[in-house]
């Protein structure tokens, strides 16, 4: 008799989850969802929630924790609001933010998305505690989302994922600036792909990327449209050292996507939407932070050589996995 295979789990859900909502929140909030992470000098974690109100706007809100599961300590009122008197793309709030740590700069760089009349389009703010922000206002225009900062400069340049959407689809694309407000030399890295596959039409950067000394790990969600409405998943693919931009291995299926009563049932069901990580001290395990149902914040476990090794065996090289696949 032969043993049944089953697909192989690469991140386990934390016994705890969800860790946070918006009942540990200090003042009225709906829902909490989709944080950045960061691991602070002092080894507090710290998530940049998002926190959406009743009127349906999100403002950012940070939670630190010594062991980044519990006994977290939320911020008394908002950390970073919108601020449309002055940043008018942000009139309906800011979301999902990614954090990196810019080592040249000592600051972290948080991207996020800005919402108002013209789309949402991509913000950046630089900072050095997570109290005071030095906001530089929209750096892409809407239709675009899903952006984080590489934490060192790509050949002399700044780098930012995004995802910009046109009708040819919604892709990951790479651009580059010499100064976090000048970008150009805009680059197509990881396109959707078509028809039944679970990634199609639809992709978008989760956390920021993983610097691994095979590549660039990017974990990146896919959006699968039903006749129920929307499933987000989650897959990899790795980048090459040097550019950033060659795909060298796109793995085939999702590797996480909604199983558990709070990732299916929510404001919006059937979402896993991962926006921030931290690293164990080996430098190996790692600390996903994602969305729930677009209602809670939950944690999953990892391995980051376990995922490479699941691209050696599940995944291609690039021109293999363009649109035409
Ligand atoms: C995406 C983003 C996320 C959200 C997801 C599911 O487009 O807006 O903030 O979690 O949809 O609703």
């Amino acid at each position: 008799m032969t043993t049944p295979q089953h697909y192989e789990t690469l991140f386990h859900r934390h016994p705890r989850n969800p860790i946070l909502t918006a009942a540990d929140w200090p003042y009225p909030a709906h829902t909490v969802f989709n944080p950045g992470a960061t691991r602070l000098r002092d080894g507090t974690t710290l998530l940049l929630c998002r926190v959406e109100d009743r009127r349906g706007h999100s403002h950012l809100c940070a939670a630190r924790s010594a062991n980044g599961v519990d006994g977290w300590v939320v911020d008394a009122s908002p950390t970073l609001r919108p601020e449309p008197e002055k940043y008018p793309e942000e009139l309906w709030g800011i979301e999902d933010p990614r954090i990196t740590f810019v080592e040249e700069l000592g600051k972290y760089a948080v991207a996020y998305t800005a919402f108002s009349k013209g789309g949402p389009g991509v913000a950046l703010a630089l900072t050095e505690d997570f109290c005071h922000f030095e906001r530089h206002g929209l750096v892409m225009q809407p239709d675009d989302k899903d952006a984080a900062l590489l934490p060192r400069r790509i050949n002399g340049s700044f780098a930012l994922l995004h995802r910009p959407v046109t009708d040819s689809g919604a892709h990951v694309w790479m651009s580059f600036s010499p100064d976090l407000r000048n970008w150009g030399g805009h680059k197509l890295v990881l396109p959707a792909r078509r028809g039944a596959w679970w990634d199609a039409n639809r992709v978008g950067l989760s956390p920021p990327l993983i610097e691994t000394p095979r590549g660039w790990l990017m974990l990146y969600h896919g959006v699968r449209r039903t006749g129920a409405g929307s499933l987000y998943r989650l897959g990899a693919a790795l980048f090459d050292l040097e550019t950033a931009q060659q795909c060298l291995l796109r793995g085939d299926s999702w590797i996480f996507g909604p199983e558990t009563p709070y990732e299916r049932e929510g404001d919006v069901g059937y979402v896993t939407f991962p926006c921030g990580y931290t690293l164990g001290a080996d430098g190996d395990a790692i600390n996903l932070y994602y969305g729930a149902a677009d209602t809670s914040v939950a944690l999953a476990t990892g391995s980051i050589s376990r995922i490479l090794q699941w691209l050696d065996r599940n995944g291609q090289c690039a021109d293999r996995t363009g649109t035409e696949g």
